[in-house]
C-alpha cells in the first residue's frame, strides 16, 4: 500500500467514528436517475445520462468529484465491480446527466449502477443501487409478427362516429425449466392491456404514448420475471383505437389522419435458470376475437361495456378459445420503432364526488365538484342486461340538465351493461372524458345511487408534482389551484389544447411559454422531450412545421408563432433540466425550419407570415368568440416578426452552447438587420407606440429586446398606460401577449400592475374565470358567455407566464439564464404593497428548493433551501446591508453567507446549499 492510500483510508476511517450518533449525517446521495427516470426500463439512449442529487451535514456543499461503476449484475456492483464501465474518479462539479462511456450499450443489457463522490465535506459513501435496461435497439431484434384484424366486425360501424369493438388477442406457452428472468416488449397499437396468466401488467393505462404512428411508434418494456412460472402460461392482450384508428372516420380525410385497424406486436423474452433462453412472440398462431366486453371504444364518444359478454380465463391457460379466431399477419405500421422515455399515463388521483341530485326522467346529475379529465368508476348491483349510462360534461344548464353544446359533436357518453347478480365495478378501459359533471340514467330497480357509488379517477402521464406554492392573496392561491387541475388535464402522452370537445389535439401554440411555467409544478421533462421528437417527426422535408404534433390534424399552414414553440420548448428544457442533448439533437431540424420561413416568407426584411394573431384576446362582446375590432388586435406581420427575431436569439444561445459560430454570426446579422426594419415599420419614435398601440404590439418588442434604449421606457409607460388607464386595471392580452405580460411589468418596475392583473376577479380575469365557478383554466377569458362552438373550459393557454412569474418573481426560485438546470440560483423575490407572504417550494433537477418570505410592518423575513451542490445569488430589499441578518447573526458574517453588492434598494449575497433565515429590520 502506498502512502497515499494508507493516508486516505486512516482518513476515510476518522470521519467514520467522526459521525456517529450525535453528529450530523455525513454526505448523502439521493434520488438516483437515469435519464431523469427512476430505474427505467427498456431503454434506447445508448449513453444514457445520470444524475443524482446530494445533500450534506453543513452549509455549502460543492462537489469536487465522482465516480460512476456500472455493472451487469448486482453481485458484481456490490462487489465494486463496474465491468460495463468504471468512470474512476472524475474531478467535476457536474451531478445532472453525465453521460455513460463505458462499454457499448446492447440491446436487453441490464445495467446496475452506483456513485459516490468526493465533496467540501468529504466523500460520500457508495450510493444504494439503482438500474436501467436497454431496451431492443435494432428493427431485426423483433422477432415476431405484427397481428391483428384488418376489417370490422359485426356490431362495428365505420360511419363518421366509428364504433369499433376492442380486439382481444392470446396465446398460450410452456416454461419447461425455473425462469431467472422475463421481460416483455409490447408495441400495441393505438392502446393496448397487458395480462400475463391473468394479471395485469404494469400500471399504466391509455398506453402507449400516442405518436404519428407512420412515421413512428413507441414500445414499452416491462419486467415479468414475477407473472410467470414454471408449466403452462398464458398471454393475453386487448387492444383499443386510441389514436390509431381515428375518431372520426370517412370525414375530412385530407385534415383527420387515421392509421387502420388495431395491431400489436409483442414479444417475451424468458431467460431460464440454466442460463437458456425462449422467446414467445405474437404470429398467425395467436387466437383473436373482436367478440369481448368492449364493444366500442372512441376518445371523443366514449366506451360501452357489456359485462355479459366477459370471458373469464381468457388470459390464463386452459381458457376454451374454440370461438377465437386465428389471429392474422397484418402489415408494419411503419417508422421507426422507439423505446418510449416518457411516463405512461396511469390514474394519478381518486376523487370522491360531492353530489349526486335526481332529474326528471329516472336520471341523476353527479358533481364531481372539479373539472378533470378521467373516467368515472362505478359500482353497481341489478339484473343481467340492465344498462346504465354515463353521459359527461363541464357545466350544466340552469335547468340542472348537462351543458353539452361545448363538447361539440364529442357524445362523451359510456354505457355499461351488467351482468347480473353481485355489486359489480367498472371504468373503461380505452377513452378518457373532460368533465366536472355526469348524468347517470338507466340505474338498475331498487335503491337510488348514492355517492358512495362512484369514484372520479383523474388520469394523466405518471410524472411527480413538483411545485407548490400558496401566497397571503385568496385570488392568486385559487388561480394556481386551477392551473393546477388544467395541466394536469390536458397531458396526454402529448400536451392537449382540452379533454373534452372533438378535438383534445396536441396545438404547438398553446405551449410556447406554458411548458415553462408548467415545468414548476410537473416533472414534464420527458414528455417535452417526446414532444420535441414528435414535432420533428412531423417536419416536411422542406423544413415546414405543423401547428399540430403530432399530425393528427394535419395543420401545415406555416406561420410563426405556432411552430416557433419548438425552438422555446428546447429552450425551457435545456433552461429548466439543464438539457444540452435536446439542443443538439434538434439543432439542425430547428435551423432548417427557421432558414425555410425566412426564405419563403420575408418581406421589406421582416417575416410576417402569421395566422391566429394574438388568439383570443378578450372581445368586444361577451358573446364572441373573436374580437373583430381592430383596436383589440395587434398586427400578425408584428407578432410574426418580432417573434422571429425572439426565435433567432434563441438560436443564437442554442449556437453558443454547441461551438457553431459560423451560424451564430448568421443569426447576429439577421437579427440586427430586422430590428432596424421592424423599428422602421412599426415605432413611432415620437410616441413610442408599436402599431396601434395595444399592450401586445409593445410588450412583445420589449420583452425581446427590440426596442432602441431611449425609446423603452416610453414603449414601457405605453403599456402601463393601457393596462391601467384605458382598460383600468385589466388584461388586453391573448395567447401571446401574455407569455410576457406579468414577467415584462415586473422586470421593468411595475410588480403592483402584474399583481394587480393576478388579483383581480372582475372581467377579464384569471381570477374573474374563479369566480365564476372555473376549477380550471378557461379557453376564453369570457369562457362564461361566450359561443359553445370555440368554448373549452379547461384550456391552459391563457396561463401565458402568469407560473413563471409566480415562481421566478413572486417566490424568487429561478435558473440563473448562464448556469442552466438551476446550478445557480437567482433568488429575487418581489414583496409588492398588497402581498404580504408567498411560500413555494420546488423540486429541481439538483433537489429541493424552497423559498417563503412574508412582509410584515417593520420586517422582512425570508426562508429559503438552497440544495446540495448549488448555489444561489439571493436579493434582499434592504436599503443597507447591514440590516439584514441571517439566523440571528448579522448576515455577512453568517456561515456560508458572503456579501457581494449593493444593487438598488438590494443588498445580493451568495449563499451554498443549506437552509437559511434571513430578516431585514
Ligand atoms: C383552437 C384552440 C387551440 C388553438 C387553436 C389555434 O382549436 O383554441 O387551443 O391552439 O385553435
Amino acid at each position: 500500500m502506498n502512502l497515499r492510500i494508507v493516508l486516505s483510508s486512516l482518513l476515510t476511517a476518522l470521519l467514520l467514528t467522526a459521525f456517529r450518533a450525535d453528529q450530523p449525517a455525513p454526505v448523502q446521495l439521493l434520488r438516483l436517475r437515469c435519464e431523469l427516470l427512476t430505474n427505467p426500463e427498456g431503454i434506447d439512449a445508448t449513453a444514457p445520462r445520470l444524475s443524482w442529487e446530494l445533500s450534506g451535514p453543513a452549509r455549502g456543499l460543492e462537489q469536487t468529484a465522482y465516480q460512476v461503476l456500472v455493472a451487469s449484475t448486482p453481485e458484481k456492483l456490490a462487489a465494486d465491480e463496474g465491468d460495463l464501465w468504471n468512470s474512476g474518479q472524475v474531478s467535476s462539479a457536474q451531478s445532472v446527466h453525465v453521460a455513460y462511456a463505458g462499454t457499448p450499450l446492447r440491446s436487453r443489457t441490464l445495467c446496475y449502477w452506483k456513485v459516490r463522490t468526493w465533496t467540501t465535506q468529504g466523500p460520500s459513501a457508495w450510493s444504494a443501487p439503482a438500474r436501467w435496461s436497454m431496451g431492443l435497439l435494432n428493427y431485426l431484434d423483433w422477432k415476431g409478427r405484427w397481428i391483428g384484424f384488418d376489417r370490422a366486425f359485426p356490431g362495428d360501424d365505420e360511419t363518421t362516429h366509428a364504433r369499433l369493438s376492442a380486439r382481444y388477442f392470446r396465446k398460450e406457452f410452456k416454461a419447461d425449466k425455473p425462469i431467472r428472468q422475463a421481460t416483455a416488449y409490447i408495441i400495441g397499437l393505438g392502446l393496448y392491456e397487458l395480462y400475463l396468466n391473468g394479471q395485469r401488467v404494469g400500471e399504466q393505462v391509455l398506453a402507449p404514448g400516442p405518436t404519428d404512428y407512420g412515421q413512428g411508434v413507441k414500445y414499452n418494456a416491462y419486467d415479468v420475471t414475477g407473472l410467470l412460472k414454471a408449466g403452462p402460461n398464458a398471454v393475453g392482450v386487448t387492444l383499443g383505437n386510441g389514436r390509431f384508428y381515428a375518431m372520426r372516420q370517412n370525414y375530412k380525410p385530407y385534415k383527420i389522419k387515421t392509421f387502420g385497424y388495431p395491431k400489436l406486436l409483442m414479444q417475451i423474452e424468458v431467460t431460464y435458470a440454466d442460463g437458456t433462453r425462449d422467446i414467445v412472440k405474437t404470429d398467425d398462431t395467436w387466437q383473436g376475437t373482436a367478440d369481448g366486453p368492449i364493444r366500442t371504444n372512441n376518445e371523443y364518444d366514449g366506451e360501452e361495456y357489456d359485462a355479459t359478454r366477459e370471458m373469464p380465463g381468457w388470459a390464463t391457460a386452459g381458457f376454451d378459445a374454440k370461438k377465437w379466431l386465428p389471429a392474422e399477419l397484418v402489415q408494419e405500421p411503419g417508422g421507426a420503432y422507439e423505446a418510449q422515455m416518457n411516463e405512461n399515463m396511469k390514474v394519478m388521483e381518486t376523487l370522491k364526488p360531492v353530489s349526486i341530485k335526481p332529474l326528471n326522467g329516472g336520471k341523476y346529475i353527479l358533481d364531481m365538484g372539479q373539472n378533470l379529465a378521467g373516467w368515472l368508476r362505478l359500482r353497481v348491483q341489478g339484473k343481467a342486461g340492465d344498462q346504465v349510462t354515463l353521459r359527461f360534461a363541464e357545466t350544466l344548464q340552469p335547468s340542472g340538465e348537462l351543458y353539452v353544446r361545448n363538447l361539440r359533436d364529442a357524445r362523451a357518453t359510456d354505457v355499461y351493461t351488467l351482468k347480473g347478480g353481485a355489486r359489480e365495478t367498472w371504468e373503461p378501459r380505452f377513452v378518457y372524458h373532460g368533465f366536472r359533471y355526469v348524468e347517470i340514467s338507466g340505474w338498475p330497480a331498487g335503491p337510488a345511487p348514492t355517492l358512495a357509488d362512484f369514484d372520479g379517477r383523474v388520469v394523466y402521464d405518471d410524472m411527480a408534482t413538483t411545485g407548490a406554492l400558496t401566497t397571503s392573496d385568496a385570488t392568486i392561491n385559487q388561480v394556481y389551484r386551477n392551473a393546477y387541475w388544467g395541466i394536469r388535464s390536458n397531458y396526454k402522452g402529448m400536451p392537449i389544447d382540452c379533454p373534452q370537445r372533438n378535438e383534445r389535439q396536441p396545438w404547438l401554440g398553446d405551449r410556447t411559454t406554458g411548458a415553462y411555467g408548467e415545468s414548476f409544478v410537473f416533472d414534464n421533462s420527458r414528455l417535452y422531450a417526446k414532444w420535441l421528437r414528435d414535432i420533428e417527426q412531423a417536419q416536411k422535408a422542406d423544413g415546414s412545421i405543423p401547428d399540430v404534433a403530432p399530425a393528427f390534424w394535419r395543420y401545415y399552414g406555416d406561420n410563426v408563432t405556432w411552430p416557433g414553440t419548438y425552438l422555446t420548448v428546447a429552450d425551457m428544457l435545456y433552461r429548466q433540466y439543464g438539457d444540452q442533448q435536446v439542443l443538439a439533437r434538434h439543432y439542425d431540424s430547428m435551423r432548417r425550419w427557421l432558414v425555410y420561413m425566412g426564405q419563403n416568407y420575408s418581406e421589406n426584411g421582416l417575416v410576417t407570415k402569421d395566422k391566429y394573431g394574438d388568439w383570443c384576446v378578450p372581445p368586444e362582446s361577451k358573446e364572441l368568440i373573436h374580437s373583430k375590432d381592430p383596436a383589440r388586435n395587434t398586427d400578425g406581420a408584428l407578432i410574426a416578426s418580432s417573434t422571429y427575431y425572439h426565435l433567432l436569439d434563441l438560436m443564437l444561445g442554442f449556437a453558443g452552447v454547441l461551438g457553431k459560430t459560423r451560424d451564430a454570426d448568421e443569426y447576429t446579422q439577421q437579427m440586427a438587420a430586422l430590428k432596424t426594419a421592424f423599428n422602421q415599420k412599426f415605432l413611432n419614435r415620437e410616441s413610442c407606440q408599436y402599431s396601434n398601440n395595444t399592450v401586445t404590439a409593445n410588450l412583445l418588442p420589449l420583452s425581446y429586446g427590440l426596442v432602441p434604449p431611449e425609446a423603452e421606457a416610453k414603449v414601457f409607460q405605453n403599456i402601463v398606460d393601457k393596462v391601467m388607464v384605458d382598460n383600468q386595471g385589466h388584461i388586453s392580452t391573448g395567447v401571446i401577449g401574455t407569455q410576457w405580460l406579468m414577467r415584462g411589468l415586473t422586470q421593468h418596475g411595475r410588480p403592483d400592475v402584474a399583481l394587480r392583473l393576478a388579483s383581480n376577479r372582475d372581467y377579464p380575469s384569471w381570477g374573474y374565470m374563479a369566480a365564476n365557478g372555473a376549477t380550471t383554466i378557461w379557453e376564453l377569458w369570457n369562457g362564461n358567455t361566450a359561443d359553445p362552438a370555440m368554448n373549452s373550459q379547461n384550456h391552459v393557454m391563457l396561463l401565458g407566464d402568469l407560473l413563471i412569474w409566480q415562481y421566478e418573481n413572486l417566490a424568487g426560485i429561478k435558473s440563473a439564464p448562464d448556469a442552466p438546470g438551476f446550478q445557480r440560483l437567482e433568488m429575487k423575490p418581489t414583496p409588492t404593497a398588497g402581498l404580504t407572504s408567498v411560500q413555494a417550494s420546488y423540486q429541481s433537477v439538483r433537489g429541493l428548493i424552497k423559498s417563503s418570505w412574508k412582509q410584515e410592518p417593520k420586517r422582512f423575513s425570508w426562508n429559503l433551501t438552497v440544495p446540495g451542490n448549488t448555489k444561489a445569488v439571493v436579493y434582499i430589499p434592504a436599503k443597507d446591508a447591514e440590516k439584514v441578518q441571517e439566523g440571528g447573526k448579522k448576515a455577512s458574517a453568517a456561515p456560508g453567507v458572503k456579501f457581494l453588492r449593493m444593487e438598488g434598494d438590494r443588498a445580493v449575497f451568495e449563499v451554498g446549499s443549506g437552509n437559511y433565515a434571513f430578516v431585514v429590520k
